[in-house]
């Protein structure tokens, strides 16, 4: 088969969602790292491969992948030798189902992260740099959406509401563990690391205490079963750029009262 080129950002959720199954199924890839806080993602030459001006993309014999949660599916089918998915059809349809709950909760997690740590970062540009950076989103929703985000923080009613979803996401994955070790499959598969990178992103902000042993044991179990598989440090570990985390983290600390405070209420 010909060389699998992943087009991919270290710390972005849908990135390393497919990291883990390329890791799981032992494929190896080039790795082509896109700069999604200089831009990189609107590059004229990225976007003939990925018109959403979004990570990640992959490059196979077949033809340009998009969509995280629809490439590792396409990895399944390709690659079944490891599996990530289980054979019962049932079973099958409630990974679906889960992966499709997950990619619709992503601009929720995507309105904390911006709304919490990002912003921060952004602020620091040049007005000009992040107009252009802001006017660069093709979608004209998610472009007013950033900026609200950019300007308000907490302040920002998507911010609330990302953070009321947040909670009913992590009482939905709290409650499926507590009825398997794994999400519909046997083993690690492709919905666990649907859900994976949410949890990452949590502690990320500071959040780790809403799944610690006495929070949530269930999620506190199978993270951290998953935090020690050699996977989970090639797909995630490896990528992590420890600056960008330390300064998320830092502004999540700061805030972190406050945003447990709006998940209560809510
Ligand atoms: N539904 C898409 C979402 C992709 C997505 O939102 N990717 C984020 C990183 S996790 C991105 O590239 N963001 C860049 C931006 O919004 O400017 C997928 O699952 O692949």
């Amino acid at each position: 088969m010909s060389k699998i080129i992943l087009y991919h950002n270290g710390p972005s959720t849908c990135s390393q969602k497919v990291r883990m199954i390329l890791e799981l199924k032992n494929i190896s890839y080039e790795s082509k790292i896109i700069d999604l806080l200089n831009g990189g993602q609107h590059d004229p030459e990225y976007v003939k491969l990925n018109p959403n001006h979004v990570v990640p993309t992959l490059i196979t014999k077949d033809g340009v992948l998009t969509e995280s949660s629809l490439i590792n599916e396409y990895l399944e089918d390709t690659f079944p030798e490891i599996p990530a998915r289980s054979t019962d059809p049932l079973k099958i349809h409630q990974m679906r189902l889960w992966a499709k709950y997950v990619d619709a909760y992503h601009p929720q997690c995507g309105a904390i992260t911006y709304g919490i740590g990002m912003r921060n970062i952004l602020l620091m540009k040049s007005k000009e740099e992040l107009e252009v950076e802001l006017e660069n989103i093709p979608d004209p929703i998610k472009r007013n959406t950033r900026r609200d985000l950019i300007e308000n923080g907490l302040d920002a009613p998507v911010v609330i509401e990302g953070i009321k979803q947040s909670r009913v996401f992590l009482d939905k994955l709290e409650f499926e563990l507590s009825k398997s070790e794994w999400l519909f499959n046997d083993s690690f598969g492709i919905a666990d690391a649907a859900a994976l990178p949410y949890i990452i992103r949590l502690e990320q902000l500071a959040l780790g205490e809403l799944f610690n042993v006495s929070t949530r044991p269930n999620i506190c179990d199978w993270y951290g079963k998953i935090k020690i598989m050699e996977i989970f440090t090639k797909a995630v570990t490896d990528f992590i750029p420890e600056q960008l985390i330390s300064v998320l983290g830092k502004f999540g600390e700061d805030q972190k009262d406050q945003v447990i405070s709006i998940m209560e209420k809510n």
